[in-house]
């Protein structure tokens, strides 16, 4: 456990990471500092915390032993420089929980499938009888893990936490999958965006590894134990006798038909979960009933209702181009497709969409902030301001056979507060107007 008494920490941001951090160090007998730059906080804290709102706070940043940055936060780079040569230590919560923890930590980053494959983790390990703490970007803030005795931890990291952390040992780390989300954040795009998600690997026993990425590992762990995933992996995707088979070390082990969830992108991810509970010695049978067993997170490819052989997918999580691709990629279309996209791109490049985008069987509607860039490609695009219009366009148009699916390619918070917020306006929307 680090001594933080009398040090001069500052926390910025204060949703539910910033708010961990001062119960953490409240808990410690320390008082930080904390900065918003938002002008309101909705959520109250203490009123003997000092607090500054509405901007960067430099005098108190200069003066500060610690600085905790919350993942949402990025620094001017100048800023980030004058603090780092003047030796105040800047880093995230994820660095903070690590430091208090000495039990083994399973790791998650990739661009998409994080939440999917650390639900599973967790419930397969829970079953196997130990107790489990899972947190991170799934929405748990990790400090609050502190609260309870876990003997195992599933943590889902995002590109942003890992930028302030430093001294991961993940008992086992992986990256599901790099595509270009975040762009906005990171200048030299995909370069910059995986270089930083691959600093998981760093000081990790077990690196499960993707096969696309095989050789970049190795820059990044050159000692450890691997397991692969994907083409020619330990862990692959076979397709024979019309369905799919996981099969581990050459051995077939379970045919996808037997999963309630659907899409290669799924059975990749299954194929993670099998390689982290082996690495466990969870016995086979307990992981595969639980795979077996779920349907799935919600707002993720979810089928929300189906009336008049019509069906309405709602996979508002996909906030960036690859889980689209996903989405699209997992769908067998027999009349019309009806897909929205929209919301806040992060400065996406949309163009890998184009083979769905325009085609005879497609109908493109756009909406949010980013409408306009994502209409640009297409041939034929139905535009409007709010979801909640291009609802009330959709339904009437919809005929029998069409497949309606929300996958914005978007972050949310343009119009949203999350994802969630949006998932549930269109579950509610569509099951009271359709
Ligand atoms: N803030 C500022 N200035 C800014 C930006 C934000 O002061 O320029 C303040 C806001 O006013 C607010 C606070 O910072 O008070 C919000 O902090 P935050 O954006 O870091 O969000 P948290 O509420 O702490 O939630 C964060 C993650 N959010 C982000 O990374 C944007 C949550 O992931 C995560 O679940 C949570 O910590 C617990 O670990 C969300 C997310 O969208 C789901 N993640 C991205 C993604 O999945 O694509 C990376
Ligand atoms: P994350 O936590 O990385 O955002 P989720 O499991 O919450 O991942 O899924 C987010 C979105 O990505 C959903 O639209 C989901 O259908 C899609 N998705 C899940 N797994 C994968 C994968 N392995 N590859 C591509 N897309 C995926």
């Amino acid at each position: 456990m680090t001594n933080y008494k009398n040090k001069n920490i500052v926390i910025i941001g204060l949703g539910i990471t910033g708010l961990s951090c001062v119960k953490f160090f409240l808990k410690r007998g320390v008082i930080p500092k904390v900065i918003d730059t938002r002008r309101y906080l909705y959520q109250s804290i203490p009123s003997y915390i000092p607090c500054h709102l509405g901007s960067i706070n430099k005098l108190w940043l200069f003066s500060a032993e610690l600085i905790i940055i919350s993942p949402g936060l990025k620094l001017k780079y100048s800023l980030l420089l004058k603090l780092i040569s003047l030796n105040i230590e800047i880093i995230s919560d994820i660095e903070l929980f690590i430091r208090e923890v000495n039990k083994p930590i399973i790791a998650i980053t990739g661009s998409n499938g994080k939440s999917t494959v650390a639900t599973l983790v967790g419930k397969i390990i829970k079953a196997n009888g130990l107790l489990v703490g899972i947190g991170g970007n799934i929405g748990v803030p990790v400090l609050s893990l502190l609260d309870q005795y876990y003997q195992i931890y599933v943590i889902e990291l995002s590109s942003f936490q890992l930028e302030f952390t430093y001294s991961l040992r993940a008992m086992i780390a992986v990256i599901t999958n790099i595509s270009e989300d975040h762009m906005d954040r990171y200048p030299l795009r995909l370069i910059e965006y995986s270089s930083i998600k691959y600093k998981i690997y760093y000081n990790a026993k077990y690196c499960i590894i993707n096969t696309k990425y095989y050789d970049k590992l190795l820059n990044y762990n050159k000692h450890h134990h691997y397991i692969t995933f994907g083409k020619l992996g330990n862990y692959q995707i076979s397709y024979y006798n019309n369905s799919y088979w996981i099969v581990v070390n050459n051995n077939i082990i379970l045919s996808c038909n037997k999963l309630r969830i659907t899409g290669i992108h799924n059975y990749y991810n299954i194929l993670i979960v099998l390689a982290i509970t082996d690495i466990l010695c969870i016995p086979r049978n307990i992981s595969i009933n639980i795979l077996c067993s779920f349907n799935g997170l919600k707002h993720r490819f979810q089928l929300v209702h189906e009336r008049n052989n019509v069906k309405w997918i709602n996979d508002s999580k996909s906030t960036n181009v690859g889980s689209t691709i996903a989405a699209l990629k997992s769908i067998i279309v027999k009349n019309k497709l009806h897909l929205i996209l929209g919301g806040d791109s992060k400065s996406a490049n949309f163009s890998p969409l184009l083979p769905w985008l325009n085609n005879n069987k497609t109908i493109v509607y756009c909406f949010g902030k980013d409408k306009y860039k994502i209409a640009s490609l297409c041939n034929k695009v139905i535009l409007a301001n709010t979801l909640d219009q291009l609802i009330h366009i959709i339904v009437p148009n919809v005929k029998r056979n069409d497949i309606v699916l929300l996958s914005p390619a978007c972050a949310s918070t343009d119009q949203f507060s999350s994802f969630v917020e949006r998932g549930v306006l269109f579950t509610n929307l569509v099951r009271t107007l359709y």
